[in-house]
């Protein structure tokens, strides 16, 4: 059978396939965005979130207490997005749908990405942070540590909070930066807002 015969027939059989699930009203079931859903899982050293593609994330990461300990500590982290469904990953268990804990005894930073679309990303932690909005008009949220805080694509809205935080805008967008208390840094741009507690900037020439 030819490479062109085949290419058509397993159009055919997708094209057939996607009928019967759409028939059924179960669209979502076994299909690619499924498949690729958010992540929370621990690496050696990090908590780590990341979005799949065409979601509108609101991500919110705090801190809990799990019923026995893991490495030593009962000390966890609540990774909820309230949109979306959470897959757990390496080291993390399932609570609900949208809801993944993570053990923290071997956590020393967050990392969280927004990926595309207008996301909310807020960690309502101690623990530093790096995150990042990616695509789409985001609201990025640090918590009380020294987080590194990224905009992305489009007009974002950055607030540091509390810490030493590392504030960087990224492109020709209109963003708004907020960096609370703390020695905070932004690197930005001339259309870029910021909130006049902020210790250091730095902009590119006009
Ligand atoms: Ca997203
Ligand atoms: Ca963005
Ligand atoms: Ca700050």
């Amino acid at each position: 059978m030819s490479r062109k015969t085949q290419t058509k027939r397993s159009g055919r059989r997708r094209a057939l396939g996607l009928s019967c699930i759409v028939g059924a009203g179960l669209a979502l079931i076994g299909s690619p965005a499924a498949a690729q859903a958010a992540t929370a899982k621990l690496t050696k050293e990090a908590l780590v979130y990341t979005a799949a593609s065409g979601e509108k994330n609101h991500l919110t990461i705090a801190t809990t207490r799990l019923a026995k300990k893991v490495g030593g500590s009962t000390d966890a982290f609540s990774v909820s997005d309230s949109k979306v469904t959470v897959t757990a990953g390496a080291g993390c268990t399932r609570k609900s749908l949208s809801t993944v804990i993570c053990p923290a005894a071997t956590v020393k930073l967050i990392v969280a990405k927004g990926d595309d679309l207008n996301d909310t990303l807020v960690n309502n932690t101690g623990m530093r942070s790096r995150l990042n909005g990616q695509d789409g008009s985001d609201s990025v949220v640090g918590g009380s540590g020294n987080d590194v805080l990224y905009g992305g694509n489009d007009e974002d809205v950055l607030s540091g909070r509390g810490g030493n935080d590392t504030i960087k805008t990224g492109g020709r967008w209109a963003d708004a930066v907020n960096c609370g208390s703390g020695r905070d840094t932004v690197f930005t741009d001339w259309l870029d807002r910021l909130s006049s507690d902020c210790e250091s900037v730095f902009r590119p020439a006009r």
